[in-house]
C-alpha cells in the first residue's frame, strides 16, 4: 500500500521486498527482455547473494520469475555474484558469473539455459567444468579481487575476449581472457588496461560506440570495431563507489585499450551519473541499434530504517547511451518506452522567472512524475566569477539552492512541501571562468528531509555545454524516493534518493524556481504525472 510505504517506487525497477543491487547478465532474447539481478532472498541488507530474475516486454513493466542462478556447486557455494551474459552464433545465451568457492576464493563459472525452446529461460545449467578461470598460485592473481566478468566479444581470429575485474595492490585492473569455444579460457599476457592508485575494479563494462561527429543516437554489437569505432571502458572503483568511463583506442591485434584521458588525471575523468549510482552494464539491442545502460541505486536511508522497510535498492531506468558529437563524452536518455506512462500532460506557455521568484507547477502528481523544462538565459554579465578551478560537488555544497546567486541558481524544487521545511533542488548556476560561461548542474539533498539519520550529500557536476548557443535543460523523473536528472539533453547525470517526511504522497509539491538576480526565461515547461508500471 502505497500510504504506509511512501518511498517505494512506481516506476523504478525493484523486487518485491529484500535487498537487491547489480544488474546481471541483461539481455533480450525471443523478443523478451531478461534481467537478472545481485539478491539476497532473505533481508533488506547485503548477503546470501543469488541471481533474481524478472522479464519484459518493454523495459518499463517487469514480472519476477524464479531466482535463476544460486549456490549449488562447490565453484559457487558461496555466492553468485555478478557477470553477463553473451549471445553465441546461433542466438544461444551464455552467463559468465562470479562464484565464491568453498574456500572463499572467486573464480568465474558458466551457465546455458536448460531449455533454449523457453523463452523465460526458467532454468539454467551450470557447466561441469566449472569453474573456467581461477586464481592459482602460478597466475598472481589476488583470490579476493577477482570478479566480474563481462559480456565476451569476439575477434576476426575467431577468439572471445572476456574482462574480469581485478587489482594488484592498488593498481586496478581488467584482466583479459580468451577462448574458442567459451569453456576453455587462457590468460591473456597483460591486461586490457589498468591504473596505479584506482584499487578494486569492479563490474568492468567494455564496449565500442560510433564516432560520426554528427546527431546519431546508434549503438554497436559488442564485437564490432573498425573505422568510425571508438571504444568505452567503464569500471566500477570500489574505493570511491562511482562508476567512472573512459573513451579511448582498443587495438584488437595487441588486446591493449588505449584512453584519450586516462585515470592520471583526475578532473577529467568522466562519470555516467554523479549522485548516487554504480555496478551499472549495457546491453546491445540488435532490432533497435541502441545500447542500453542499467544501472543499481543503493539508498540513503539509515541500515535501520531499510530494514523497517523490509527493502533496499532500485535500478535507475534504463538509458540509452552514445558518443557525443564532440567525441569527447556519452550522452544519456531515458529508454522512449518511459513515455508510455506519461499521463495528464501540463504544458506551459514561455514564462520569465524573477529573480528570487517561485512558480508552482500544478496539475501533476508530485511524487510521480517526468519533468522536462529549458531556460533561455540572456544576463551573462551578472554570473558569478570562479576565479580557480573547484570540484562542481564541492562548489554544489557551498553553493546551494538556497545561496543567492548570479546567474542562477535556477531550476526545479522537487518534494517540496507547502512551507519548504523540506524540498530538493535541481539546478544550474552559471559561472564566468576563464573567460568562459561555465555551467554547474547541482542535485541539493541537503533540506530533502526532517529526518536526519539519511545521507543528504549534495551532488554536482560541470555541464560541457555552451548556454549562449544550446538549450538549458533539464529532465527530473521524480519517483517518490528517486530523483533522476538528465542535464544538457543528457550530457550530464545525477541520480538522488530522498525520504521526505511531509512532502511524500499528495502532499508533494513541484516548484520552478530562480534565486539569481538575474532574470531567466522558461522557453519549455512539460510535466506530466506518470502510471505505476508493473514492477514485479
Ligand atoms: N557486487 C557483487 C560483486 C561486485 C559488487 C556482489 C559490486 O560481484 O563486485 O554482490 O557492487
Amino acid at each position: 500500500d502505497s500510504s504506509d510505504q511512501p518511498y517505494r517506487t512506481a516506476y523504478h525497477f525493484q523486487p518485491r521486498k529484500n535487498w537487491i543491487n547489480d544488474p546481471n547478465g541483461p539481455m533480450r532474447y525471443k523478443g523478451l527482455y531478461h534481467l537478472f539481478y545481485q539478491y539476497n532472498p532473505k533481508g533488506a541488507v547485503w548477503g546470501n547473494i543469488v541471481w533474481a530474475h524478472s522479464i519484459s516486454n518493454d523495459l518499463v513493466n517487469w514480472t519476477p520469475l524464479d531466482h535463476a542462478i544460486y549456490p549449488s556447486q562447490p565453484s559457487d557455494i558461496n555466492g553468485c555474484w555478478s557477470g553477463s551474459a553473451t549471445i553465441l552464433p546461433g542466438g544461444k545465451p551464455a552467463i559468465l558469473y562470479t562464484g565464491i568457492n568453498p574456500n572463499k576464493h572467486q573464480v568465474q563459472n558458466l551457465a546455458i539455459p536448460k531449455n533454449m525452446s523457453d523463452p523465460l529461460l526458467r532454468e539454467w545449467v551450470k557447466s561441469p567444468k566449472n569453474p573456467l578461470m581461477a586464481p592459482t598460485s602460478s597466475n598472481n592473481i589476488n583470490s579476493s579481487s577477482f570478479r566480474d566478468p563481462t559480456t565476451a566479444w569476439l575477434g576476426k581470429d575467431g577468439y572471445w575476449r572476456v574482462l574480469i575485474g581485478s587489482k594488484i595492490h592498488t593498481r586496478g585492473m581488467a584482466i583479459l581472457y580468451k577462448s574458442k569455444n567459451f569453456v576453455n579460457w587462457v590468460q591473456a599476457k597483460q591486461p586490457l588496461h589498468s591504473a596505479e592508485g584506482t584499487g578494486m575494479w569492479e563490474c568492468p563494462d567494455f564496449y565500442p560506440v560510433l564516432d560520426n561527429k554528427g546527431p546519431s543516437t546508434i549503438g554497436l554489437d559488442t564485437s564490432v570495431n573498425g573505422d568510425n569505432v571508438r571504444h568505452v571502458l567503464k569500471v566500477s572503483l570500489d574505493d570511491t563507489k562511482h562508476d567512472h568511463y573512459l573513451i579511448g583506442t582498443y587495438d584488437i591485434a595487441k588486446d591493449i585499450f588505449t584512453p584519450d584521458n586516462g585515470f592520471e588525471d583526475s578532473q577529467t575523468v568522466l562519470r555516467y551519473d554523479y549522485g548516487k549510482y554504480y555496478a551499472s552494464k549495457t546491453i546491445f539491442e540488435d532490432g533497435k541499434n541502441r545500447r542500453v545502460l542499467l544501472g543499481w541505486v543503493n539508498e540513503s536511508s539509515s541500515v535501520p530504517d531499510d530494514i523497517k522497510k523490509g527493502w533496499a535498492g532500485i535500478h535507475t531506468i534504463p538509458r540509452a547511451i552514445w558518443l557525443h558529437k564532440s567525441g569527447k563524452q556519452l550522452v544519456q536518455w531515458p529508454v522512449v518506452e518511459l513515455e508510455s506512462l506519461r499521463v495528464n500532460p501540463v504544458h506551459w506557455p514561455t514564462k520569465v522567472v524573477k529573480g528570487g521568484e517561485m512558480l508552482q507547477v500544478t496539475g501533476v502528481t508530485a511524487a510521480q512524475a517526468d519533468v522536462e523544462i529549458s531556460f533561455e538565459v540572456n544576463e551573462f554579465g551578472k554570473a558569478e566569477v570562479l576565479d580557480k578551478w573547484v570540484d562542481p560537488q564541492i562548489l554544489c555544497s557551498r553553493k546551494g539552492a538556497a545561496v543567492k546567486g548570479g546567474l542562477g541558481p535556477f531550476g526545479l524544487l522537487v518534494f517540496a512541501s507547502r512551507g519548504l521545511q523540506e524540498y530538493t533542488a535541481v539546478f544550474f548556476r552559471i559561472f564566468r571562468y576563464q573567460n568562459k560561461n561555465l555551467v554547474l548542474m547541482c542535485s541539493d539533498q541537503s533540506r530533502s528531509s526532517l529526518n536526519k539519520d539519511n545521507d543528504m550529500t549534495t551532488y554536482g557536476t560541470f555541464v560541457d555545454m555552451d548556454p549562449l548557443h544550446e538549450k538549458l535543460s533539464l529532465r527530473t523523473l521524480i519517483d517518490r524516493s528517486v530523483v533522476e536528472s538528465f542535464g544538457g539533453e543528457g550530457m550530464a547525470c545525477i541520480t538522488a534518493r530522498v525520504y521526505p517526511t511531509i512532502a511524500i504522497n499528495k502532499k508533494a509539491q513541484l516548484y520552478a524556481f530562480n534565486n539569481g538576480t538575474a532574470a531567466v526565461k522558461i522557453t519549455r515547461l512539460s510535466a506530466w504525472s506518470m502510471k505505476k508500471a508493473k514492477i514485479n
